[in-house]
């Protein structure tokens, strides 16, 4: 069986299907955003109630911007699987349905995924690879990739402190512009195709335990309707609190660092969405890193499921 394992690029295509094939309560459509740098299909998933199609908000998810933080595409396929097939029969689940539409890209930076999954890779080029493949800005073979959470085009490289780099060589290479990447650019087009309906976003990372809130390119801006932004994401903190887990929740730039060109920011800032998040998963105590070891998949997805459920309920009665 595929759930709570860490799938390969392949095998995360083939539970796709397979959730679409066995879904009953839910419509499942398997669409693609486009291609990868390689020539990689990037699937999304869409997930609607059956019981009637009247217009909703959308909840837009991604997972696997960065290659290495392997929590984030199993996250999302646990989102995937608890909407489409709701095995559990959870009538939170059914509720939601009936609240939100449901785009799920899980894995958005196959090619990167793809290299983490290469046994002759070593570990600090392989299975550490956080950047995306492209192979047009060095010839050296260590320098390929864009950091694709640095190529969104809202304040891209904005001075004085953008948290990128201009060097090819850099883990966080920003582009040579913004939506350099296919990547990047392959989810903006899905964005933008639903800037209309998108009443949350949220994009799956890790580490560190943080649901974070633009703005990202800079500690010195205040974002409007913080108030709102922090009482939707304590809802998720609250719970997680439950099951002992220490969630900070707070902007972006000052909580972390200031970061220019990622996803967040550009789904607040161009397409729109009042409610645009940043969720770091764990671990932080015990401190796996990057690596958590997979039989940990199954306890930190259900938890945050939990976690996500409860956002998702507070922010429906804000919209
Ligand atoms: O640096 C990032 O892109 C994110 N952290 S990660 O460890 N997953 O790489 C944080 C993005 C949040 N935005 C800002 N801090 N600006
Ligand atoms: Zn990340």
């Amino acid at each position: 069986h595929y759930r709570y394992k860490y799938l390969s690029y392949t095998k995360m295509n083939k539970f796709l299907e397979r959730v679409q094939e066995r879904a009953t309560k839910a419509d499942v459509y398997i669409g693609f955003i486009g291609k990868s740098f390689e020539g990689r299909d990037t699937p999304y998933v869409k997930i609607t109630s059956k019981r009637d199609s009247r217009p909703r908000g959308t909840i837009f998810i991604d997972g696997g911007i960065h290659s290495r933080e392997w929590i984030s595409p199993a996250m999302a396929l646990e989102v995937i699987h608890r909407l489409a097939l709701n095995t559990e029969q959870d009538s939170q689940v059914d509720q939601l349905l009936d609240m939100f539409d449901f785009i799920v890209v899980p894995l958005v930076n196959p090619d990167g995924y793809a290299y983490t999954f290469m046994p002759e890779t070593g570990v600090t080029l392989g299975r550490l690879w956080r950047k995306s493949r492209t192979s047009n800005y060095s010839n050296d073979f260590s320098c390929y990739g864009v950091d694709l959470n640095r190529n969104f085009g809202y304040k891209w490289n904005n001075s004085p402190s953008f948290g990128g780099s201009s060097d090819p060589c850099s883990p966080s290479f920003s582009g040579p512009y913004s939506f350099s990447e296919p990547e990047s650019n392959n989810l903006r087009r899905l964005l933008l195709a639903n800037k209309d309906v998108i009443k949350g976003y949220l994009s799956f990372h890790s580490y560190g335990q943080y649901m974070l809130y633009p703005w990202g390119y800079r500690e010195d801006v205040e974002i409007e309707d913080e108030r709102d932004l922090i009482h939707v994401a304590k809802a998720f903190k609250d719970i997680m609190q439950t099951k002992n887990y220490n969630y900070h929740v707070g902007g972006s730039a000052k909580s972390l660092y200031p970061a220019a060109g990622g996803s967040s920011d550009y789904v607040r800032g161009v397409v729109g969405v009042k409610y645009s998040y940043t969720l770091e998963l764990p671990p932080v105590e015990g401190s796996w890193g990057f690596i958590i070891p997979e039989r940990k998949v199954e306890p930190i997805v259900t938890d945050t499921w939990k976690g996500i459920k409860a956002l998702l309920f507070r922010l429906h009665s804000y919209t």
